[in-house]
């Protein structure tokens, strides 16, 4: 019997276990960096300003009973606007050109918005109790 093929055998095993290893590790860590770049999380923050056709921060994040202010930086008129309409929810007339609009949340739950004339403006506040 020889030692020498059983060595290289068991070098050979080495290397495909490292391949594997070394592969499923890359995977991993790839694959957490995507899911936190994905995860945005919400500011906590009771201002919003509305920017370029953007809210920003795009999420809030307030207590009940917190007023939030959107303040309008863009030269065209904006509206925030519930997604689902209802008298907890934030609903604006047209927000003039640095004019601004506040809302006070005294429900607990996660409000979705958007932008009447723009409806691909999006925002969302969550209110904690
Ligand atoms: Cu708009």
């Amino acid at each position: 019997m020889s030692t020498k093929k059983l060595y290289l055998g068991l070098a050979g095993l080495v290397i495909v276990v490292a391949v594997v290893v070394g592969v499923s590790v890359g995977h991993s860590s790839k694959s957490t960096m995507a899911s936190q770049s994905s995860s945005q999380s919400a500011v906590a923050t009771n201002k919003v300003t509305i920017q370029n056709y953007m809210f920003n921060p795009m999420a809030i994040k307030v207590k009940v009973g917190t007023t939030v202010t959107w303040t309008n930086d863009d030269s065209v008129n904006h509206t925030v606007t519930a997604d689902t309409p209802s008298a907890d929810a934030p609903s604006s007339m047209d927000i003039a050109s640095h004019k601004s609009y506040s809302f006070t949340f005294k429900k607990a739950g996660t409000y979705t918005y958007h932008c009447f004339p723009h409806p691909y403006m999006h925002g969302t506040v969550e209110v904690t109790s």
